[in-house]
């Protein structure tokens, strides 16, 4: 594999929104950002991957862009982002921005003249087609609920949106529009972003003739998954846009893919791949319910083990991809992935370990380094994502309580992860001064920033120990560029693995996901621990371990060993 720049790094998602308040308006800005970034120089990122912060109405926070070549006011400038380019850059912090071109907003001037004129150039910017026997044009449902096909007021057409009404799909058969996105890509990599982390990629290429496909549930639609599934030529697509917006800067890309055909993993972030990586989403699909968050079941931690031992072992033939326990469209890593008696910072500690040190580009989301957990909402009424009140809708037509709808929301919200960062124990956790967009979680007393800096025993300074480790001088050959060997794999609580070098160096990795104590019988060697998260066990001994290879785990236990020549 040939060596990129990217793979030795570490990085972190920042949602603009709940990231940290500068001007007291209760929405989170550039200026906030810029104020951490020492703080996130201090943690080990060099890539910051800033979700979308352009011009939008904010139906679906930013995901639906009415200006590409402007800042959201409500973020700040253009003057504000271009300092935060150079601050990040004075600090050796790369920025990437979020590029949502699957669609735009049904603000946007193409589609306002879309509208003006729905026979005109515009309308070929979009999907604008007659309707079938009366109604819409095929039956897919969207991934926000309803139809994907909303009517073109005034004709007989409908407009097509995979994702909600406000963000009307691209037409990427369509030349010019595509030379439009492909110019505003450029642009913004003159102007010195390293690259772009691409939402929804996979979703552009779509299937002309729309034909139907048999209903998958009561509101006798289909999941619009099924059409973009069966549709062949995606790739040709990227690969054009790879050629003409990225290549010419040697940008770096982190896609967004799900619905990937598992033959296409070398296709797209293999050597020459469309992509620079992608997100390895393996996880994230065990939490899923089959028709909605109502009827989906707890990760068991023996599946999720096995997801990723499977995920990592594929990948390492092929290419890196970019690991992450949650982003801004995930309940929090550490309530998802973590039996319930782990939901504390040993537990954390515990998950972060066998994490970070996967093989790929570790990518943390905001308040992750500190164990943020879901926050729980007293009603419907205090959310503001549109995907959540389009579960808690379709949880009641399928005859659940609004109890129960609204508990699916508390596991599975997106807002889970979008309340604002816990920077303080003081008011609204430091994040403003002001009244905070979205509820700040209870929690904040007990989980901030502030406190955690002063106690070297916190989650965030063993976040900062293993990202240490992992770029370490001595361990960064085999815990960055090391094949990832799994160990252990028959007993049903621990999650081992072996990080190894082409130079036979080793480190190995184990935890114990378990309520009871675990002995593990490694071979007779000489080790030494690199770190643990085990307060009996201090860096550099080896009390936890003895000396004919014995290694005791407490439940909850994590230690990293190097295995000596
Ligand atoms: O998400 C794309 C996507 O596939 C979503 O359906 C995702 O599976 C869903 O949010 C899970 O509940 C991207 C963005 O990450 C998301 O925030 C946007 O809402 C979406 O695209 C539309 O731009
Ligand atoms: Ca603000």
């Amino acid at each position: 594999m040939e060596r990129k720049w990217w793979h030795e790094k570490i990085a972190y998602q920042i949602y603009p929104k709940s990231f940290n308040d500068g001007n007291g308006d209760g929405i989170g800005d550039l200026r906030g950002i810029i104020e951490k970034l020492d703080y996130l120089k201090e943690l080990g990122i060099d890539i910051v991957w800033i979700s979308p912060i352009y011009q939008s109405p904010f139906v679906d926070q930013g995901y639906d862009i009415s200006d590409y070549y402007k800042i959201a006011p409500e973020f700040g400038t253009m003057e504000e982002f271009d300092e935060l380019l150079a601050e990040a850059k004075k600090r050796g912090i790369e920025i990437v921005m979020d590029l949502v071109i699957n669609h735009c907003s049904d603000q946007h001037e193409w589609f306002q003249k879309a509208l003006a004129d729905p026979y005109g150039e515009y309308a070929n910017y979009f999907y604008f087609e007659k309707g079938r026997n009366g109604g819409a044009p095929s039956n897919y449902r969207s991934y926000f609920g309803g139809s994907v096909w909303e009517p073109v007021p005034g004709t007989d057409l409908y407009y097509l949106h995979l994702f909600a009404k406000e963000q009307p799909d691209l037409n990427w058969n369509n030349p010019k529009m595509k030379e439009e996105l492909f110019a505003m890509i450029r642009w913004w990599l003159e102007k010195g972003v390293a690259g772009f982390r691409i939402d929804a990629i996979i979703n552009i290429k779509k299937d002309p003739n729309f034909p139907d496909f048999p209903a998958d549930g009561p509101d006798g639609l289909v999941s619009c998954t099924k059409m973009v599934e069966e549709v062949e030529g995606v790739g040709e697509l990227l690969e054009e846009l790879r050629q003409k917006a990225f290549d010419p800067y040697q940008a770096f890309t982190v896609a967004e893919v799900f619905n990937m055909r598992e033959e296409e993993l070398k296709e797209f972030v293999g050597e020459n791949g469309h992509f620079s990586t992608m997100f390895d989403f393996s996880a994230h699909l065990l939490t899923g319910g089959e028709h909605g968050w109502y009827d989906a079941k707890p990760v068991k931690f023996s599946e999720w083990k096995k997801t990723v031992i499977e995920s990592q072992l594929e990948v390492q033939n092929v290419g890196f991809l970019a690991n992450i326990i949650e982003n801004h469209d995930e309940p929090r890593g550490a309530s998802t992935y973590l039996p319930e008696y782990a939901v504390n910072p040993r537990g954390i500690k515990m998950l972060a370990a066998v994490n970070i040190l996967l093989r790929g580009l570790p990518f943390l989301y905001q308040g992750q380094e500190i164990g943020m957990r879901n926050c729980p909402m007293d009603s419907i009424e205090d959310y503001d994502d549109i995907n959540t009140k389009d579960q808690y809708r379709t949880a009641l037509e399928a005859g659940c309580t609004e109890e129960e709808a609204l508990d699916a929301c508390i596991r599975y919200s997106r807002d889970n992860a979008r309340t604002p960062m816990q920077w303080s124990h003081e008011k609204e956790a430091g994040f403003t001064t002001g009244k905070p967009w979205l509820k700040v979680n209870p929690n904040y007393t007990e989980i901030n920033v502030e406190d955690q800096l002063k106690d070297e025993d916190s989650v965030l300074h063993f976040y900062k120990k293993l990202i240490a480790l992992r770029k370490s001088e001595a361990y960064r050959e085999t815990l960055i560029f090391g094949r990832f060997v799994p160990a252990f794999e028959a007993d049903e609580d621990v999650f081992a693995f072996y990080r190894e070098s082409e130079g036979g160096d080793r480190v190995f990795i184990a935890a114990n996901f378990g309520k009871e104590e675990k002995t593990l019988t490694l071979p007779e060697k000489r080790y030494t621990v690199l770190l643990t998260n085990d307060d009996s066990a201090p860096e550099g001994t080896l009390s936890t371990l003895e000396n004919d290879g014995t290694l005791c785990l407490k439940s909850c236990g994590a230690i990293v060993l190097r295995e000596e020549a």
